[in-house]
């Protein structure tokens, strides 16, 4: 019989590579959309329209991570074996605008999952999307499972509630729940508000004729930055253990904004050359002298997390996992996708 897998979060990045990931396992996967005054199915559609192949193994229902009532519903009409709760607020800037909200989907919105198992009685496996923003100002380098976490954002304290209610719901009621604490990780699927998603879209458009300039925020900022399908991947490994646990997943190198800048550029024959400091910084294209980036203080955040590295031994170890995209194919990887797309819809 097939395994039946329930999918909050399924038509964001992660959540469409684990739907394409799950189907190809012979998995039926249940996902939950949320009701849009425009389409969201965009990253899902190949999926859902093929309907000669894939369309029996997927099925999408209208829910909300801010319903309880939806979310025990669901649980009991899907009866899923593993459920992946990938739905968030999931933009570190968005969330000083939005605190409140952001709490209610990524804290409380765990909260309603972790009840609606505990109260269904149904015995299922349960994902947790954590995240290295929980390491915020960073108390080792680099950093593991046991690395004391310092949220520096609200995004980051509700991410620090669900990843404890987790735990806490695993030692107090048995449930099989694990939380798996990603390091960035990208793709030609990211949201284009993200930092190298903004980069590979605005570079492809800077050397294709059509914009002048990116303005972006802090440059000096380092992430570990990973290739999404290989970390969903990790997220499936996580539920086929037999003990619940939690995992870091990462790359275990660090690159700044500005790195990914200047090889956004190389990808397409272009090199940059910065001067000034702080907001008085600008990249100017080496062959012709033309502005293209500049720092702009609306992207600055109230309070930064300046240098993510991960530690991924455990998953190694435990999962038999690794990633395996190199920072530069990625950067490739991203900016080649964005260029073609451009170009064609430019008929350039
Ligand atoms: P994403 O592209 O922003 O996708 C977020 C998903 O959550 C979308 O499907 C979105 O629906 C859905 N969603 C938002 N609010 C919701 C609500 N109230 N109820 C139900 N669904 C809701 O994020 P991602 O990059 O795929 O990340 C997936 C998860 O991993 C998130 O929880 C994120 O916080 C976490 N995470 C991501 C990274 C990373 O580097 N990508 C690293 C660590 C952890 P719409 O499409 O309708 O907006
Ligand atoms: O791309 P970002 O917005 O990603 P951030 O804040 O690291 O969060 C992402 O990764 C987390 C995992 O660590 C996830 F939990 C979270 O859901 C999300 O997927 O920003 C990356 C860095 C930051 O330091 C930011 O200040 O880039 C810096 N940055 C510089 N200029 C910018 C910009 N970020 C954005 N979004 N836009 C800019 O113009």
């Amino acid at each position: 019989m097939k395994k039946t897998a329930l999918v909050s979060g399924i038509t964001g990045q992660d959540g469409s590579y684990l739907a394409e990931l799950l189907i190809e396992k012979g998995y039926i996967v249940h996902g939950i959309i949320r009701r849009s005054s425009s389409f969201n199915t965009f990253r899902i559609d190949h999926l859902y329209k093929d309907k000669d192949i894939l369309n029996e193994n997927l099925f999408l229902h209208y829910g909300d991570l801010n319903d309880s009532s939806n979310l025990n519903r669901m649980v009991e009409k899907v009866q899923p074996k593993e459920i992946y709760n990938l739905g968030a607020q999931s933009h570190v800037q968005v969330s000083f605008e939005v605190p409140e909200y952001t709490a209610e989907v990524d804290a409380i919105g765990t909260l309603r999952f972790l009840d609606a198992i505990k109260d269904t009685g149904l015995k299922t496996k349960f994902y947790q999307a954590s995240t290295s923003e929980l390491y915020g100002k960073v108390k080792e380098i680099p950093q593991n499972e046991d690395t004391p976490f310092h949220p520096r954002s609200p995004y980051a304290a509700a991410k620090l509630y669900a990843y404890w209610i987790v735990k806490n719901y695993r030692e107090a009621y048995n449930l099989f729940a694990s939380n798996g604490i990603l390091f960035n990780h990208e793709s030609e699927r990211r949201g284009k508000t993200f930092v190298t998603r903004k980069i590979s879209v605005g570079v492809s458009k800077i050397v294709l004729g059509i914009e002048k300039n990116i303005s972006l925020g802090n440059l000096d900022a380092k992430r570990d930055w990973g290739y999404a399908p290989e970390f969903v991947e990790g997220m499936w490994r996580i539920l086929q253990t037999s003990d619940p646990a939690d995992f870091v997943l990462a790359t275990g190198e660090t690159h700044t904004v500005r790195e990914f800048v200047e090889k956004a550029f190389n990808v397409l024959g272009e090199e940059i050359i910065w001067s000034g400091e702080g907001v008085s910084e600008i990249g100017v294209l080496k062959r012709t002298g033309q502005q293209v980036v500049n720092v702009n203080e609306r992207y600055f955040r109230p309070t930064e997390v300046d240098l993510l590295i991960g530690d991924y031994t455990k998953a190694k170890q435990t999962l038999g996992w690794e990633p395996k995209t190199k920072f530069e194919d990625l950067v490739s990887i991203m900016v080649m996708s964005d260029f073609k797309k451009i170009k064609q819809r430019n008929n350039l």
